[in-house]
């Protein structure tokens, strides 16, 4: 017969983890939380990791989370440690993520009394949470209804859930207990099938505005890859009164799509900005990377803006009008029937400012000097198709969207905070949760605030890091800001620091590049089938970035 914590409360909650299928726990240390620690080993479904760094193993679960697209649970002690999740509870509240925070706390009598370890942990992350449970307050059967809602809500609902639980000593007391057999809950798969669809006569009125409109953009953010969805987007294109503008991170692709909107934007002339202007403007997916058209169409705002999601609609123009709560996929094999396509040069004015940009681009790349532009380039060819790629924020995300990114590769970024703090973290959840080759491109002062990642025990050896290290924050000079300052310094925290010494410590294979053939050559064995993963730190010249970066720019206009 197993044996159990003896605390209910831990038993409830392993109990209904098994119940939800939840099959991953992200563990880290304490003593508080030893009935959750007992009590997940004692589980034959569920698997139990275990990462110190509460930060660490919070973008770590989000990581699997992000690519199995189902939750992961995360155990931790009372006090500070519990708020270290919060820089990967905020990412999952905006990325849609499911996360299953749990948390050991003191009971209320010894919190605000002086006791170790203890903070007011109860409904912590109320601002960023889908919601918060906290046991230890109802009858046993109250409890586990609680603990079943808690969890329904982040797998249906796609967002992180608090449940703390406040235990008393003794800690580590077991029981045997004859096993229970824990029936599955079948919940309905997030599926079309099981989506309301929209009320036709309520979409009519839309549809029939797109009809008679001749300028219709389709802007489509961070999206996971999805065939229906590339199938939709390739029909909506044959429209010639619709632009599709994409971003990388969105994972469809066409050589009709506008992938790199800012390099459309930048060269606009005023008279060409107006033109650009769309009547209506449709947007689907994730946050938005691209500032320039952010910019743009909060100042010439659409007459309509459409937004699709099953959950939410951001007013990220400032123009709203309309939520189609349904998800994308629905939307458009609806939308199909009812709408027709509308003559228009629209589409093809833009496609042949494309093909303009891509000219310049190449001229200009064929004749760049060492520098991240190059590296950009370099890097995002090597990389072997199929591979997954995972992306720092900062220059990082913004200089691949200036690329036209293998169609094979699938694409991720932390968009929903953009934060640095938990980028190689994710990358290694998300290589963990994967067979195929990871890829992550960072910049160093991300690489070294998240080090700690290279200290979870389970990191692939097919995973490699390709850190552009330029010495600093390399954003902050291009911006204006920073540089009229004249506090660069506290912007760009420029340092001395490389990868090696790490690399060394955490087993990983280190390889350095300095200048084009440097890296050409060891791009050619980098992702080869090795021992342990690997990791190419690449030194650019941070006083060149910026002037490189600009001047490709300057080159774009006509
Ligand atoms: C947690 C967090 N702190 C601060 C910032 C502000 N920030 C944005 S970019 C950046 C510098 C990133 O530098 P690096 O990773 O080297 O990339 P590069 O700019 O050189 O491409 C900072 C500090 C942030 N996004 N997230």
């Amino acid at each position: 017969m197993p044996e159990l914590p003896k605390n209910i409360l831990a038993q409830l909650i392993v109990q209904n983890c098994e119940k939800y299928k939840i099959d991953t726990v992200v563990i880290s240390p304490g003593s508080r939380n030893a009935p959750l620690i007992i009590g997940f080993n004692k589980s034959v479904n569920i698997k139990t990791l275990s990462v110190v760094d509460e930060r660490s193993a919070a973008f770590f679960a989000l990581g699997i989370a992000q690519q199995k697209r189902q939750p992961v649970a995360l155990v931790c002690t009372s006090g500070s440690a519990l708020l270290n999740y919060y820089p990967a509870i905020a990412e999952a509240f905006y990325s849609n993520i499911p996360l299953i925070i749990i948390s050991a706390d003191r009971p209320k009598h010894l919190i605000d009394v002086g006791d170790g370890q203890t903070i007011r942990q109860e409904n912590v992350f109320d601002n960023h949470i889908l919601c918060n449970v906290n046991l230890g307050k109802k009858t046993v059967s109250l409890e586990d209804e609680i603990i079943d809602d808690a969890l329904r809500t982040a797998i249906t609902k796609m967002g992180p859930v608090h449940i703390n639980v406040p235990f008393d000593e003794p800690l580590y007391e077991k029981i045997v207990l004859e096993q229970q057999d824990i029936e599955a809950v079948q919940l309905e798969e997030n599926s079309l099938l099981n989506e309301k669809p929209l009320e036709v006569k309520e979409l009519e009125k839309y549809t029939d505005i797109w009809n008679l409109s001749t300028k219709k953009m389709v802007l489509v953010g961070e999206h996971y890859p999805d065939e229906l969805l590339q199938i939709q987007l390739e029909h909506l294109v044959k429209d010639p009164s619709v632009l599709v503008l994409i971003e990388n991170t969105a994972n469809v692709s066409h050589s009709k799509f506008i992938n790199s909107i800012d390099k459309l934007i930048f060269p606009m002339t005023d008279e060409r900005l107006e033109e650009f202007q769309p009547e209506i403007l449709l947007t689907l997916g994730g946050l938005i990377v691209s500032k320039k058209i952010k910019k743009y169409l909060r100042k010439n705002q659409p007459k309509h803006h459409w937004h699709i999601d099953i959950k939410r609609a951001f007013d990220t123009f400032h123009c709203l009008n309309h939520h189609f709560k349904v998800s994308p996929q629905l939307f458009f094999s609806q939308f199909f029937f009812l709408t027709k396509r509308c003559d228009s040069n629209y589409q093809q004015y833009w496609m042949d400012k494309k093909a303009f940009g891509i000219k310049r681009h190449m001229e200009f790349l064929n004749n760049c000097s060492f520098s991240d532009l190059k590296v950009f380039q370099i890097v995002l060819d090597s990389i072997p198709n199929n591979s997954q790629l995972q992306l720092s924020n900062s220059s990082v995300i913004r200089y691949s969207q200036l690329f036209n990114i293998n169609k094979t590769l699938r694409v991720f970024c932390n968009r929903g905070t953009s934060g640095i703090d938990g980028s190689t973290s994710t990358a290694i959840g998300a290589a963990y949760a994967v067979k195929e080759n990871t890829v992550f491109i960072t910049g160093d002062i991300s690489f070294f605030y998240d080090s700690n990642a290279l200290w979870i025990n389970y990191i692939p050896t097919n995973f490699r890091i390709i850190i552009v290290n330029n010495g600093g924050g390399g954003i902050f000079r291009f911006l204006q800001g920073p540089k009229k300052s004249k506090l660069l310094d506290y912007f760009e925290t420029s340092h001395n620091l490389t990868a090696e010494h790490l690399s060394k410590m955490y087993n990983f294979e280190y390889y350095s590049a300095f200048n084009e053939d440097d890296l050409t050559k060891r791009l050619e064995k980098f992702y080869e089938l090795s021992k342990y993963p690997k990791i190419l730190e690449i030194f650019t010249p941070k006083e060149k970035n910026d002037q490189i970066l600009k001047a490709y720019f300057n080159n774009l206009i006509a």
